[in-house]
């Protein structure tokens, strides 16, 4: 299966996201990941439906809505609303997640859950039959440009052997200090869509659409040696 690379809107340049999102699917971008924060979940603030809509309206590609929110079930009918094709809800808050997914996909739009790097694969092997994606955490939520929590890597190999018992149809996307580093290991461990922030695709060093050429060529680097 292709590995996916979904370059994260928070860490583009707001004085130009028009731009750098047409320069970044031009470049071969196959979605974009919005992250959506409270300042609750997570001590962080960024942007609501009305950023999702503003992109939606300058690309074709799928959007991801990276719920960090204390109460995401008030807000799914929202986002959906406004063009989000997969809503990523985080099992934390999530009193009644199997419910939340079903509000989800109800709406139309794909449903995923997302994990912090703390709370353990067992936490939503429940629900791996009910979404389209999980989303490993490999930093704590609320920032770009944080370092890797490592610890949460082999996360990505346990969720896709239980997805495989389950034989659950669940893609494994990452999030966190996704870099030509680290890429490798997260693909050889079984993730097919990985979120492009300051560690591999805004690095600051190279123009980000040339940062997305070179993570894709790690990530492909790092496929199992097994036909996929
Ligand atoms: C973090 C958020 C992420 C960031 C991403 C950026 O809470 O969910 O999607 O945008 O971490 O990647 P990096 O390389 O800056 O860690
Ligand atoms: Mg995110």
């Amino acid at each position: 299966m292709k590995v996916e690379i979904w370059p994260s809107v928070m860490c583009m340049d707001f004085r130009r996201l028009e731009a750098d999102i047409t320069s970044l699917e031009a470049a071969g971008a196959d979605g974009f990941h919005l992250d959506i924060m409270d300042g609750h979940f997570v001590p962080n603030l960024t942007f609501g439906p009305d950023v999702v809509r503003a992109v939606r309206s300058v690309t074709r590609l799928p959007l991801d809505a990276h719920l960090m929110l204390e109460e995401p079930d008030r807000y799914i009918g929202q986002f959906a609303g406004v063009g989000a094709d997969l809503i990523v809800v985080h099992a934390e808050p999530c009193r009644h997640l199997n419910r939340t997914l079903r509000v989800i996909r109800d709406t139309g739009a794909r449903a995923g859950v997302a994990l912090n790097p703390a709370t353990p694969p067992s936490a939503v092997e429940d629900v791996l039959g009910e979404v389209s994606v999980a989303l490993v955490m490999t930093v704590n939520p609320g920032f770009s440009g944080q370092a890797l929590v490592d610890s949460a890597i082999p996360k990505i190999g346990e969720i896709a052997r239980l997805a495989r018992r389950r034989k659950a149809q669940v893609r494994i996307a990452v999030d966190g200090h996704v870099s030509e580093e680290t890429a490798p290991e997260m693909v050889a461990q079984g993730a097919t869509i990985l979120v492009g922030g300051r560690s591999g695709v805004f690095r600051g060093d190279v123009p980000p659409a040339e940062a997305l050429a070179g993570l894709r060529r790690a990530a492909e680097g790092g496929r199992p040696d097994v036909g996929s």
